[in-house]
């Protein structure tokens, strides 16, 4: 049995390595030519290490989106914690930054390596095709993932909102699955190119690849100390790349939906506002006045948005977890679920997870930095809780509805 399937697999293996027919060789002209490229400068010593640089972003990149998802998404196995308060503002800001640095990486990694792309046969064999079909899928993914991610930093999703986190999302194992195989083929080869020194040898007026390395890496350093600014506050006034300045909008914070955009300002200033407070078996509504006569703690905490900003603010209101009790049931065993005066949306509502709903850092916040929340903000009640991602810090908040944790 087993030596019959031994005996299969290698003539299979034989098979699929045969030769194939060689094509007409008038179809080897343009860049299919023989020395159409200047392959002066690129080796598989600048490529190795290009492509170690380039993995370690991926792979940072990967497992911090991945994680990303996962608190958004929690299957039953999950529990993300409230503690360290700043945890997710890290990854997600690392996540950007190593995402940010990939595009001078991927770019000069391409660059190395595109010449293959017009290499003669184009597939010897069918093992050949089945590789060059892995490192198309390879390129497309890293392209789709650095581009789209791009574009969401850049707040350009308006017009596709499900489109680009979803694809982002599969894209994502596409490109890491991709990326195994791709190492795992090429990992003899990256060995030996790094095994031996090769002295340089460049001719006048071509980079060296020591130049080129440094260029990549002063460009991937200037990229990241432009844009980090967005989360590490200190590097803030050189980070003239920034996609969001956090600090200069209404109250010190950056807005991330306006009350106008989220169409609530009349729900918002309506004399008539209650909080409705649903517990098991009975439902309360509470107006401003009967919030602002509960216990108001404050807690510092910062806003950590999905798309690589942070910025943090002193928030004052009400511990969720009084208004659970006051619904009568038991913070160390609850969960809530937010809802927005928004009526449509996809942040309108969340639910917080029992870590959070007990945490007393967790707040229904009516006021920011000493004053009312601005309208933008969330007034005249937001959720704030500590480390969660912005998408989850419910504005606006209209209804609140406690049960027992499922
Ligand atoms: C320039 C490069 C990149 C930027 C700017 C970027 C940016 C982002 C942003 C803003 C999000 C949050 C989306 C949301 O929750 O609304 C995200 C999520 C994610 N990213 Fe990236 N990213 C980049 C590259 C990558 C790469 C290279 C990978 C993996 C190989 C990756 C994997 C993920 C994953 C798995 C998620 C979670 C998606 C989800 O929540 O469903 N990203 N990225
Ligand atoms: N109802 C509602 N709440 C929301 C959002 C929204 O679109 N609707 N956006 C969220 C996102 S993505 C972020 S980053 C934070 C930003 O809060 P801020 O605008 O007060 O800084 O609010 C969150 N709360
Ligand atoms: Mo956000």
């Amino acid at each position: 049995m087993v030596r019959d399937a031994g005996r299969l697999i290698r003539r299979a293996h034989a098979w699929m390595s045969r030769p194939l027919p060689p094509p007409p060789a008038a179809l080897r002209r343009g860049p299919l030519r023989r020395g159409a490229f200047d392959t002066s400068g690129r080796s598989p010593r600048l490529t190795s290490l290009l492509g170690i640089a380039l993995g370690s972003a991926f792979a940072v990149c990967f497992l911090t989106g991945l994680l990303s998802h996962l608190i958004q998404h929690p299957p039953f196995w999950f529990v993300w914690p409230s503690r360290p308060v700043a945890l997710y503002r890290v990854t997600q800001g690392l996540h950007v930054a190593t995402g940010l640095a990939s595009v001078p990486l991927l770019g000069a990694k391409l660059w190395s390596v595109y010449p293959r792309l017009f290499g003669w046969p184009p597939v010897r064999n069918l093992t050949h095709a089945i590789e060059r079909a892995s490192i198309a899928a390879l390129v497309a993914a890293a392209l789709f993932q650095v581009i789209s991610g791009v574009l969401n930093v850049a707040r350009w999703y308006d017009p596709m909102p499900f489109f680009f986190t979803a694809g982002h999302y599969w894209s994502a194992w596409l490109a890491i699955g991709a990326l195994l195989a791709h190492i795992g083929v090429k990992l003899p080869i990256v060995r030996q190119a790094l095994a031996r020194r090769i002295p340089e040898r460049a001719p006048a007026g071509t980079l060296t690849r020591r130049g080129l390395l440094g260029t990549v890496g002063v460009a991937a350093g200037l990229i990241t100390v432009a844009t980090a600014g967005q989360t590490v506050a200190p590097l803030a006034p050189v980070s003239v790349l920034a996609p969001r300045r956090p600090r200069s909008e209404p109250q010190n914070l950056a807005v991330n939906k306006t009350s106008a955009a989220a169409g609530v300002r009349d729900a918002i200033f309506d004399p008539a506002y209650r909080l409705v407070l649903a517990g098991l078996d009975r439902s309360q509504s509470l107006t401003l006045t009967d919030l602002a006569a509960l216990p108001q703690h404050t807690v510092v905490l910062p806003i950590s948005c999905v798309e690589g900003w942070s910025a943090t603010g002193a928030w004052t209101g009400v511990r969720l977890r009084d208004l659970i009790r006051l619904a009568g049931l038991d913070p160390e065993d609850a969960e809530a679920y937010v809802e927005s005066l928004q009526t449509s949306g996809r942040y309108r509502a969340t639910t917080v997870p029992t870590p959070h709903a007990r945490d007393p850092f967790t707040l229904l916040a009516l006021r920011l930095n000493g004053e009312p929340l601005h309208p933008d903000h969330g007034y005249p009640a937001r959720l704030i809780a500590p480390n969660r991602p912005g998408v989850l810090q419910t504005k606006w908040v209209g209804r609140i509805t406690v049960r027992k944790a499922s």
